[in-house]
């Protein structure tokens, strides 16, 4: 028999819960996790300002009414220490630790179809066994390592926002250089501009940001505590996870005051509902360049200086085709005396010095560098693992860009399990409401397996195929895929350009999953 029924890749939110959920099903499960501690993402990312941009009270596990009734969140939109502590908090009142093995990176799984069940080697040299293996590795988790000639000459501080030191970093007084302007790179920038001396931001792509109106989380808490149930259902229901009101009327059938008052109450509410304003944001490019042109508007008025502002006012992409970030301050900011921008596109980065960072032909003496470059997004953390079955890797079949049955599970990697894989709603959608709909769907496949003594499971190709045609089709009557965004992999070189996420809601993709699942697995092969 193998050392466990499930071994988990990774104690991050999902990990969490789906150890919790094996073991309340019978399961011997275990969690190994490359961190000293719980929290995943939350672990990691642990920069100054580092926040979630979904609020939470729907950013929040469902999966026990009590836990929802204890865990008190002070803001609407929890900041790294509060969410970190949360999942601290869950570890401990689940007395999760026991089954979980930190400081261990997994390196390799090797699948034996003999005796049906996957070695599991970590990077310490441990070897386990497993019937199945639960990928919990986050879609967001693989930073990517931008190849600037002569990084390694900086003699100043260099740090990432993807694995920030756990000890104080003092900026206080220094030139700082943030490159990125992202979620993390605007997060980093909005919170360390009044301490340091001087910030230069390099900008590649500039991004939509909406306000956040961050505050109390009472007494919103309190209201949904008061109706955690509905919420959750229809979270789940949702095209995004979370509360989001969807306009129905085309913004191009809507008189143009009515669309303009319409952005203004999104904006005055604050969050990325406001892309949901209109139905044919996402579809129509005149509809979209409007949604747009209101944001730039925003920024204009916010930004001091017109030629900053227009720099700094995305043009080169539809509005929502990259992911919107949410804002505190960010664009404002740049009216600080202390604070400059470094347009990469005009003044490209040629290479860093011992000093500092030479772009077009100026050199920028610094003391300190942060990277807030971004990740390999959704595939980044499974390509970094040899996984072999059959004497195949998953990275020579994804090679062309991942594929996968429901992006749970891909053809010739039985028991191998994908929680929010490639092709599902995922990084469309609010993480927690999609990771504990995957973590629930693999816990039912388990049950149904062990009740129907089963030991083998994989998705067969054919469904495969027609997923991955599905899920293509869908992103291309959108216009997400016009961006070079990480959605589709545009930030990593040399990566396959697919779009990666399933854009056709959480809502739709819930019924779809659990309507295979009751056709008793369609399109799975189980032995
Ligand atoms: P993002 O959103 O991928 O942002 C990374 C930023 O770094 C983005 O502005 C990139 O520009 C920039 N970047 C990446 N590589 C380079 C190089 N080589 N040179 C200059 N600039 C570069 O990652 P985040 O961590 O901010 O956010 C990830 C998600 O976390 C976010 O979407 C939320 O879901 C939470 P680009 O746009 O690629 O031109």
């Amino acid at each position: 028999m193998p050392d466990h029924d499930a071994l988990i890749i990774g104690a991050g939110f999902a990990g969490l819960y789906q150890l919790h959920l094996l073991r309340g099903r019978g399961f011997d499960a275990h969690v190994v996790e490359a961190g000293a501690d719980v929290g995943g993402t939350w672990y990691w990312n642990r920069y100054p300002g580092a926040r979630c941009d979904i609020e939470s009270v729907e950013y929040s596990y469902s999966f026990d009414p009590d836990l929802e009734q204890e865990w008190e969140w002070s803001e609407r939109y929890a900041a790294q220490p509060e969410l970190h502590a949360y999942a601290r908090h869950v570890a401990d009142r689940f007395d999760l630790r026991k089954d979980i093995t930190f400081g261990v990176r997994i390196t390799a799984l090797d699948w034996s179809e003999d005796r049906r069940e996957w070695t599991v080697t970590g990077d310490d040299g441990s070897v386990r066994t497993a019937r199945h293996v639960i990928a919990a590795t986050g879609c967001l988790s693989m930073p990517s390592r931008p190849d600037f000639p002569g990084l390694a000459e900086f003699a100043g501080e260099l740090h990432r926002t993807s694995n920030w030191p756990s000890e104080d970093v003092d900026l206080t007084g220094k030139r700082v250089a943030v490159i990125g302007t992202g979620s993390s790179g605007l997060q980093t920038i909005t919170a360390i501009a009044p301490v340091v001396g001087e910030l230069t931001v390099f900008q590649r792509t500039p991004c939509f940001a909406v306000p956040a109106h961050n505050g109390p989380a009472q007494p919103r808490l309190a209201e949904a505590r008061g109706r955690y149930r509905e919420i959750r259902k229809a979270n789940r229901l949702s095209p995004d996870g979370f509360q989001c009101h969807n306009g129905q009327i085309p913004l191009l059938d809507t008189d143009p005051a009515a669309v303009h008052a319409e952005f203004d109450r999104r904006w005055e509410t604050g969050g990325l509902c406001f892309d949901r304003s209109f139905p044919d944001i996402l579809t129509d490019l005149t509809a979209n360049e409007t949604a747009a042109e209101y944001v730039r508007s925003r920024i204009r008025a916010k930004v001091r200086d017109p030629e900053l502002a227009e720099k700094l006012s995305p043009r080169t992409y539809p509005i929502a085709s990259k992911r919107m970030c949410v804002d505190t301050g960010y664009y404002e900011v740049f009216n600080r005396p202390n604070v400059s921008l470094v347009d990469l596109t005009e003044q490209p980065i040629r290479w860093f010095t011992r000093r500092g960072i030479v772009a077009g032909d100026t050199e920028h003496d610094l003391d300190v560098v942060i990277l807030a470059t971004g990740f390999d997004a959704m595939t980044g953390a499974l390509d970094a693992i040899d996984i072999r079955s059959g004497g195949r890797t998953l990275r020579e079949k994804w090679a062309r860009g991942p594929r996968t049955y429901l992006g749970l599970m891909s053809a010739g990697f039985p028991n191998l399990f994908l929680v929010c894989g490639p092709q599902s709603p995922s990084v469309l959608s609010n993480m927690l409401t999609s990771i504990e709909q995957h973590v629930e769907w693999i816990g039912t496949a388990l049950a149904y397996l062990k009740d129907h003594d089963r030991t083998r499971m994989e998705a067969l190709p054919e469904n495969e195929d027609n997923w991955v045609t599905t899920t293509n089709d869908l992103a291309n009557l959108t216009l997400m895929p016009r961006a070079a965004s990480w959605y589709l992999g545009a930030n990593i070189p040399g990566k396959e350009r697919v779009f990666m996420p399933f854009v056709g809601g959480v809502g739709l993709y819930k019924q779809v999953s659990e309507g295979v699942a009751a056709a008793r697995y369609h399109g799975f092969d189980l032995s």
